[in-house]
């Protein structure tokens, strides 16, 4: 028998070709088999061009495959599930118009330190750089939003590439990870067995704490009369939540957190200040402008809740903690850094602080949780939104998921909602991204189908993704969106009001009838517009089986107070006048 190239073969040596030629796959088998081998169940993404060989391998697959209406809802949806979930959620995209539309959706994940793996197709090899159909410089667009990126040029790098895009996303500070593939490279064929383990040499991850600084911080909190716990994302993103209340409970230590931070320690507690910042508690705003140690946790000092760095804190020495050494004194001097893993950190911690009562400290506290408690006009005629938030938070007994869009809706479910336990409010609080309220409720729907979740939400931001309800509606994903609806950008026209003389430049625009659009999507559609109808309403909802869209017609003029003015001091809060007027 002779081979191709003229030369005898054995049919031993043919049988063992046909097992090469068996054991040979093609990228997109690979992409596939790597992703389930990295516990991939669910995944979010739209098709196209450069990706059908991958979506011809995804047919069959063991993978539950959400199809979004756009790719930017696809991202937000990978993003929230992760949140949800703790996993690393992934999107698949085409080349061009489909990498381009995940662009706000990778820096809401980024921002945010997220855990997501993008895959997007690119065309051929060949035709990179000659401006091919659809080709966009996705690596090149996406680099700045994303933790790390690549292109895979060989179909033996892979499997490789994938586990690490995986292992960058979920480790350190996480974040999303995108691997673009040309279309050439998911045809190619190679054989299963290329050495394709993970290998950085330049991603080292700290995840244990220096004993030393763990030490100076526990010397810190025992010494300290006043000091204040500063709470991130990052405690929720570590798993930490159990430790912080251990810390808090064993030091006896008051705790605030950024928005990001809700939910890491239970707000029910006596210790717990709320959140802090532009419109966080005036307490927790006054406590940390008076504390004498304020010791952050997962937390990197964003401008929404220092105020005016310069008086951020002014009589505060700083612990931090935190696994990304580049937040260390960004924004903020740092006095006793440690980094690594919050859980271990807090952990070591715990150990070596003791209780202390503070009786001034915590008398101090109480006062201004007296004076200046999150209020509106109970009496009022019209719909609060703040009513509303809280009738929710009452009916769901402070057990839902909640998602929000940017802006007004925001504020008042981060204020009125009481969150206890970690991952249950999803938002995008660094980037502040209008439109991620409803595919987020998606994905943390598909990641928790047995939760209730709602989406608080403003008529702007719902507007700008309610395509997504689609989605909702073909995989039955009970989802509840409740929109607070006063007809304006609220948030702008609260600036305008304040700042530009009562100038709305364009931030009203018209809206439809949310309920008809939702009924003629195929979700259930109720529109509230007499207080009176608030609680039934979310009853109703809250039975639905089906995707729901509330439209509650609220005050269309009502702000959101305290508010500390863009380079204000956190002390100077306007607004605590209203407040107290409000008893
Ligand atoms: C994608 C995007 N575009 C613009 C903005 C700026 N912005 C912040 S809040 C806001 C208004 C939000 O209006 P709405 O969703 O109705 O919420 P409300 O403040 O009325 O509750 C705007 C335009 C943004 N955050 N995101
Ligand atoms: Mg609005």
């Amino acid at each position: 028998m002779k081979s191709k190239s003229g030369t005898q073969v054995s049919p031993a040596d043919e049988s063992l070709t046909a097992v090469r030629q068996a054991s040979l796959k093609t990228g997109a088998q690979i992409i596939v088999d790597t992703l389930i081998e990295q516990g991939v169940d669910t995944m979010f993404g739209y098709t196209g061009g450069v990706v059908l060989p991958l979506f011809d391998r995804l047919y069959d697959a063991p993978i539950r495959f959400i199809n979004p209406r756009h790719e930017q809802g696809g991202c937000h949806m990978a993003d929230a599930y992760a949140r949800a979930s703790g996993k690393v959620g992934v999107v698949v995209a085409t080349s061009g118009p489909g990498a381009c539309n995940l662009v706000t959706g990778l820096a809401t994940a980024m921002m945010d330190s997220v855990p997501v793996v993008a895959l997007t197709g690119q065309v051929r090899t060949e035709l990179i750089g000659n401006d091919a159909f659809q080709e966009a410089d996705t690596t090149g667009i996406t680099r700045p939003i994303t933790k790390y990126n690549c292109i895979v040029k060989k179909v033996e790098d892979l499997a490789r590439t994938i586990r690490e895009a995986f292992y960058i996303a979920s480790t350190g500070r996480p974040g999303p990870v995108l691997v673009d593939i040309p279309v050439d490279i998911e045809v190619a064929k190679c054989s299963d067995n290329v050495s394709a383990e993970v290998d950085l040499p330049g991603y080292r991850v700290r995840t244990k704490g220096n004993a030393r600084q763990i030490s100076l911080a526990a010397t810190a909190i025992n010494k300290s009369e006043q000091p204040v716990l500063y709470v991130g994302g990052g405690v929720i993103i570590a798993n930490a939540s159990e430790e912080l209340r251990a810390l808090a409970e064993k030091a006896h230590l008051p705790v605030t957190t950024t928005l990001l931070g809700l939910g890491s320690f239970d707000q029910r507690k006596p210790e717990s200040l709320d959140m802090l910042g532009m419109h966080g508690s005036a307490y927790a705003n006054y406590a940390v402008q008076e504390c004498d140690l304020l010791i952050a946790i997962g937390a990197r000092f964003d401008d929404r809740v220092t105020g005016k760095l310069k008086t951020f804190a002014p009589h505060a020495k700083v612990v931090h903690i935190d696994i990304d050494p580049s937040s260390i004194s960004k924004n903020v001097h740092v006095d006793i850094p440690v980094v690594g893993d919050a859980k271990n950190i807090l952990a070591e911690l715990i150990k070596e602080v003791e209780y202390c009562e503070r009786k001034s400290w915590f008398k101090k506290i109480a006062e201004w949780k007296k004076k200046y408690p999150f209020r509106y006009d109970r009496q009022a005629s019209t719909i609060k939104p703040q009513y509303v938030v809280e009738e929710l938070c009452r009916q769901t007994k402070s057990e839902a998921i909640v998602t929000t869009g940017v802006g007004q809706n925001q504020m008042w479910a981060a204020q009125f909602y009481r969150f206890i336990k970690p991952r249950q409010l999803i938002s995008s609080g660094g980037l502040g991204t209008m439109g991620y309220g409803l595919p987020a409720a998606i994905g943390a729907q598909v990641a928790k189908p047995d939760a209730t979740v709602i989406d608080i939400d403003g008529d702007h931001s719902f507007n700008m993704t309610m395509t997504e309800l689609a989605t909702a509606v073909q995989y039955n994903l009970p989802i509840k969106v409740c929109i607070l609806n006063n007809g304006y950008m609220g948030m702008v026209r609260q600036w305008q009001e304040l700042f530009y003389n009562k100038r709305y430049s364009n931030s009203s625009l018209s809206n439809p009838d949310y309920a008809t659009v939702a009924r003629a999507i195929g979700a259930v559609g109720i529109t509230v517009d007499k207080k009176e109808d608030v609680p039934k309403a979310i009853k109703k909802m809250l039975s639905e089986k089906k995707p729901c869209v509330v439209d509650f017609k609220i005050d269309r003029e009502e702000n959101v107070w305290p508010m500390v003015p863009a380079g204000k001091s956190l002390n100077e809060m306007d607004g605590l006048d209203i407040l107290e007027r409000l008893i």
